[in-house]
């Protein structure tokens, strides 16, 4: 691969040009778009939550860098808040201790989800943000090309290394016309989601477009980028313009503002429009958020539970919005009714305008400010209860009860539905303007005096929960396998590596690794060690859409640790391929997909020459006891060297 520069570099200058492509084309630093497949893109921002965070950091000390090389980067504590057992408060000291350390700023427990805080205080357009965290594009929403991938990606953008992107496809969502009472932009995104899907997107990016986009406010906007993950692709942005300027100006930060607008003329890989008056209330029905349905449809179900929150839909407007519908009502009855806003700003607002104590005497449990329900760290629903939430992904057991059937709606559906009991769309909601200032209140941001630099020698705080990353083995020229598990289609990292109860173990990797494909399969690990103390290589056998939604790369690290050498599938998800790659864990897809029938659990499998297979084309026929299965991986130089290295951590740089 080249350096981005030259004639190819002018002619991006020249042309007509979309959003993406003005922000992309000022921070590649490797690679041509006219000729390859993935390019080298320089990183502004960084953003890590705990539970990737700690792993994430801990790769980061491990490549010696003083202190971090980016502009900002910022390490925030959302997700394992509850603290049940020394854990997560473990993981807590261990983060700050780190930050202080190595020039990161630390957003404490308790000053409120990482997307919504990084929104509001650190966004800035035109600028490229990565985070260990699937809803890292949420940034769109300000006009930032933001990307989620896994933790050791993050690791090597702050110190300073490019991050490689799929050289991007772009799709204009042309928004026209107004939204109509009632609906929202959660229902914009579930229009898009019904259109597109869960699968099949990868390496696009969705560009927000058209005269729509102007009757969007940024937390709008930024609830649309947020969910665009469900759909697989690399990230969705909007342009910078009026709106974005007055959201800025608001949180005073009108010094960040860059306008940035697409081209007239600029071309598009494709178009797709919506007309936002003709748009209804939506929901993602069990149980994926692809699975979209109008409200209409569901009109009149029984509800049991309704959670309002996370990073998808938990900004000032929301909440207000919920506010405004239950004022001087109380929900029904036999509904709980949960609220998490998304940072300490937004109640420092709902308390000073009376919104509080609306919530609270409408009969709405107030929770934290955190990822909380969304994770199922807390709140889960009653056996087989209908649980209607705004957050963004309603995979089978992610609440924390397996039988639960959840649906994602948008803020103004679930509070109409907490006042009727059963599913109904909201009438005649009412609007939230954009406050003229939001409240400041920096104070639960640590060490911003010593952002970028660090404290040379400061103590790192490691208790027993931080246990070190292990390391992965060089590609063998051969591998004797066995095909340790078989599963479906659209198997998400929620299956691969469950969150919620056994998301204290982030930090502990052999703790962890016991819980792989615990929802699908509980003997896995037993299975996988028995292989691995044979000389055998584990593999995975999978359909469609293999690793879809968190950015977690405990998916690819855990069973990197039990001994699996390879994933066959039918399609790989972009974080998730990208997170095998960097364990050294080689990411296969079937030549023929109807070959997946012929391998079943057990299957010995027989790769002779996979080192030879991965150095050159990626193809390797698979010796099974059904005759040969061809495979293929597609790699690029960089992603051949770090797999035959044994992944990215053994390498030097
Ligand atoms: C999620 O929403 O699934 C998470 C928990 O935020 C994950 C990150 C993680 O697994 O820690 C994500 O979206 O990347
Ligand atoms: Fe947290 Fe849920 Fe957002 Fe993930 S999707 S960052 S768990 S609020």
């Amino acid at each position: 691969m080249q350096n981005f520069q030259g004639e190819k570099m002018n002619s991006l200058k020249a042309g007509a040009r979309s959003v993406t492509w003005k922000i992309l084309s000022e921070h590649i630093v490797d690679g041509d778009p006219a000729k390859d497949a993935e390019l080298g893109i320089r990183i502004d921002q960084t953003l890590t939550q705990d539970a990737t965070g700690t792993m994430a950091y801990l790769q980061f000390e491990s490549m010696g860098v003083d202190h971090v090389r980016n502009d900002l980067a910022v390490s925030y504590v959302d997700h394992n808040t509850v603290q049940i057992g020394f854990e997560n408060a473990d993981d807590h000291d261990f983060l700050a201790s780190i930050a202080k350390r190595y020039g990161i700023i630390y957003s404490k427990a308790g000053n409120g989800i990482c997307h919504q805080l990084h929104l509001e205080r650190f966004g800035k357009p035109g600028t490229t943000l990565l985070g260990s965290d699937s809803h890292t594009p949420t940034g769109g929403g300000i006009g930032q090309i933001a990307i989620g991938a896994g933790g050791i990606d993050i690791a090597v953008a702050m110190a300073g290394g490019p991050f490689y992107i799929p050289t991007p496809k772009v799709r204009a969502i042309k928004l026209v016309g107004t939204l109509a009472q009632g609906t929202s932009a959660k229902d914009i995104i579930l229009k898009v989601l019904e259109r597109f899907g869960t699968k099949g997107n990868v390496g696009w990016i969705f560009e927000y477009t058209g005269q729509g986009v102007t009757t969007l406010d940024v937390p709008s906007r930024a609830t649309i980028a947020n969910m665009g993950a469900e759909l697989g692709v690399t990230t969705s942005v909007f342009p910078s313009d009026r709106m974005t300027r007055q959201f800025l100006a608001a949180q005073g930060r009108a010094g960040d503002f860059k306008p940035i607008a697409a081209d007239r003329g600029a071309k598009y890989d494709d178009v797709f429009e919506i007309d936002l008056g003709a748009l209804k209330p939506m929901a993602a029905a069990p149980h994926s958020p692809g699975n979209v349905v109008s409200v209409e449809s569901l009109r009149g179900l029984k509800v049991n539970q309704i959670m309002i929150g996370s990073c998808t839909n938990s900004s000032y407007r929301d909440i207000r919005t919920v506010a405004k519908i239950l004022e001087g009502r109380h929900v029904a009855d036999d509904v709980e009714v949960g609220i998490a806003c998304g940072s300490r700003q937004v109640v420092q607002m709902l308390a000073k305008d009376g919104s509080l104590g609306i919530l609270v005497a409408a009969g709405c449990r107030m929770l934290e400010n955190a990822c909380g329900f969304c994770i199922g760290a807390h709140m889960s629903p009653a056996t087989n209860a209908v649980s209607l939430r705004t957050n963004n992904r309603n995979f089978e057991g992610r609440s924390g009860t397996k039988s639960a059937q959840v649906y994602l709606v948008s803020p103004e559906t679930a509070a109409a539905s907490a006042l009727a009991g059963t599913v109904v769309a909201s009438e005649g909601a009412p609007f939230v303007a954009l406050p003229r200032r939001f409240p400041i209140d920096d104070s639960m941001f640590l060490y911003r005096e010593t952002a970028g630099r660090g404290v040379p020698g400061a103590p790192i705080v490691r208790g027993p929960n931080i246990a070190s990353v292990p390391k992965g083995e060089a590609l063998a020229p051969s591998l004797a396998a066995v095909a340790a598990i078989k599963v479906g289609d659209k198997i998400t990292t929620d299956h691969i590596m469950p969150a919620g109860a056994r998301l204290k173990f982030r930090s502990n990797v052999p703790e962890y690794s016991k819980y792989v494909f615990e929802p699908c399969d509980p003997s896995f690990h037993d299975r996988c060690l028995e292989n691995k103390s044979k000389g055998l290589a584990n593999v995975i056998i999978a359909g469609e859409s293999y690793g879809q939604g968190s950015s977690r790369e405990h998916a690819a690290l855990c069973p990197m640790a039990l001994g699996v050498k390879a994933v066959i599938a039918k399609s790989i998800e972009r974080i998730h391929r990208a997170n095998l790659v960097n364990f050294g864990i080689v990411p296969f897809v079937f030549e023929d997909p109807a070959d997946y029938e012929k391998l079943s659990q057990g299957d010995e499998l027989s790769f002779e020459g996979i080192r030879a297979a991965v150095e050159g084309d990626g193809r390797i026929a698979v010796k099974t006891p059904r005759g040969t299965v061809c495979v293929r991986t597609a790699l690029s130089e960089r992603e051949k060297k770090i797999i035959l290295a044994g992944g990215r951590l053994q390498m030097k740089n």
